[in-house]
């Protein structure tokens, strides 16, 4: 008899370092969107009977002394924690602190790094007792039900044997239907959603909310961890997807939504009949998503914009086709420019997404990408530091084509952690100024810019209030300011 609530989660998002620099961290500055995956399993596990609350040391940064006071208040039997590569080693800082604390505790850690290296993580890392490989939210839902006493008959999960052993008991044969799930439990995320922004200048108005429709990823591309929901594709549909926008509007006075959906336009007969659901009953609310090229089309386009449609950001990658088709499915620039030439017209704002120092990248594949990018009509970039994550196609053979320093806790896509043959750490950092800065010094870009001031007058305020530290970053291209 430990006297702990077996009945009990505790789900923690780690910041992934420490609190001290969270203030000058230019990553939350520029956006800090709340852990959906942890707001899904909380509904779920509460429509099931049990108690779950969260706290999100990514919004607040400070949460150490408030974590031990939940768990001496509550006694929760079961702790749970979301990590991505970067915040894992931090996840297991909080749980060894926790695990000292309150003995017969348990520790489950989910997300993409637990999924793509499953029991490794538990040979390695005392203070995990589970790992959720893969969906969640039928695994921790058994794992409560059964009070960790029979963890072989659970699907998706990881656990260590009597002899100490780390096993796993494979995946689920049936994966959820996503209409089955309730909403996300938003009202468990303090501050929500004023607590939370979408990335400068990415939104008209606020409050705005974050969503995620689909699972899955038909695609294998080089640089990108599925190992949460693999290749198959599985969705809300039209009319859940509706409601639930309804619901944001409704209890949260929603202004501005951004679906996350890896592949939001895949299933074109679901958007048409949420378009259409959208123009027959407006919510007064506006949208993003993101697209792969070669699932646009002009008439889905003119559907998108007539509901509500903001804009679109498009994996471009980089802008040399033979790098390109290295490390992409359907590589096809063309394609991408046509689609990026459609979306204007529709009246779409356009978002590139990027990246730099992909195996192969060289100092002409980067001039080739500045010049495709800066000829086409794209509003805004996210430029990321490729980074090999152990879930990743790109990960295995790595070591052949460049030199690689795997530090997790580094590995967030801000950081060149690998470096391509043939260049060196310093040059791609200052190749990478050159991108970025070139981009702001052009006369149409910073003319766009000065048009947020009344297309996003909050990110105006919030780019203004922090300018200091943007420009730092223009300048340093460091994540952290010190504190
Ligand atoms: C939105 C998003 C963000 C948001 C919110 C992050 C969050 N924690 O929710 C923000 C902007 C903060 C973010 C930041 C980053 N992100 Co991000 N992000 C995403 C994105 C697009 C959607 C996440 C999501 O909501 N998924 C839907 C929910 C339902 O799924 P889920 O979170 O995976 O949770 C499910 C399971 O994983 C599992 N699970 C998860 N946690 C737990 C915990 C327990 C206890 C249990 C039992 C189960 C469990 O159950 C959940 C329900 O089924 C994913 C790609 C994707 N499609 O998932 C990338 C992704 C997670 N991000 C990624 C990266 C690289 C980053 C950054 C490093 C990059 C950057 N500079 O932006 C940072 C790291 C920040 C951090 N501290 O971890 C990578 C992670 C790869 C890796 N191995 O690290 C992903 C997988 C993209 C990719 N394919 O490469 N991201």
């Amino acid at each position: 008899m430990t006297g702990l609530d077996r009945q009990r989660v505790l789900l923690i998002h780690p910041l992934g370092y420490g609190a001290a620099a969270a203030g000058g961290d230019i990553s939350r500055l520029a956006n800090l969107m709340p852990p959906l995956g942890l707001a899904s399993l909380a509904a779920w596990v509460e429509k099931h009977g049990f108690t779950a609350d969260i706290i999100d040391c990514y919004a607040r940064p400070q949460a150490d002394a408030a974590i031990d006071a939940y768990v001496r208040d509550h006694r929760p039997g079961l702790v749970g924690f979301s990590c991505t590569t970067s915040s894992f080693l931090d996840g297991t800082r909080i749980a060894a602190r926790l695990k000292g604390l309150l003995p017969g505790l348990r520790t489950v850690f989910g997300g993409p790094h637990v999924s793509a290296l499953k029991t490794a993580i538990l040979e390695r890392f005392s203070a995990v007792d589970y790992g959720v490989i893969g969906e969640g939210e039928e695994a921790l839902r058994e794992l409560l039900a059964s009070g960790g006493e029979a963890p072989a008959a659970i699907p998706g999960l990881a656990y260590r044997d009597a002899t100490g052993k780390a096993l796993f008991n494979g995946y689920p044969n049936q994966m959820l239907a996503l209409d089955d799930l309730p909403f996300p439990a938003y009202h468990k995320l303090e501050g929500y959603p004023t607590a939370y922004r979408l990335p400068l200048f990415d939104y008209p108005t606020a409050p705005n909310a974050t969503c995620i429709s689909s699972r899955g990823c038909p695609y294998a591309c080089s640089y990108c961890d599925r190992s949460v929901f693999g290749r198959s594709f599985r969705y809300n549909s039209a009319t859940y997807m509706y409601e639930h926008l309804r619901f944001l509007r409704q209890s949260y006075g929603i202004r501005h939504v951004t679906f996350y959906d890896d592949n939001f336009t895949v299933n074109r007969a679901r958007l048409v009949e949420l378009c259409a659901l959208l123009q027959r009953r407006p919510l007064g609310l506006t949208f993003n998503c993101a697209a792969r090229a070669e699932h646009l089309d002009a008439d889905l386009l003119r559907l998108l914009k007539a509901a509500g449609c903001w804009m679109i950001s498009l994996g471009v990658e980089t802008g040399d086709p033979e790098l390109l088709s290295q490390h992409r499915q359907q590589a096809d620039l063309q394609t991408v420019a046509t689609a990026l030439a459609l979306i204007k017209k529709a009246g779409i704002r356009t978002k590139a997404l990027l990246m730099m120092g992909l195996p192969g990248e060289t100092e002409a594949s980067i001039r080739r990408t500045k010049a495709y990018v800066f000829a086409q009509p794209i509003d805004t970039f996210n430029l990321a530091k490729f980074t090999p994550f152990p879930g990743s196609p790109a990960y295995a053979s790595i070591h052949e084509h460049g030199e690689f320093n795997e530090d997790w806790a580094k590995m967030d896509c801000m950081h060149f952690q690998f470096v391509p043959r043939g260049l060196t750490r310093p040059r791609l950092e200052e190749l990478y100024r050159d991108f970025q800065r070139e981009h702001f010094q052009r006369a149409k870009v910073l003319l766009g810019y000065m048009t947020m001031a009344w297309r996003s007058p909050d990110s105006t305020r919030r780019f203004l209030g922090n300018l200091g530290k943007f420009l730092h970053f223009v300048r340093t291209t460091e994540r952290y300011e010190a504190p």
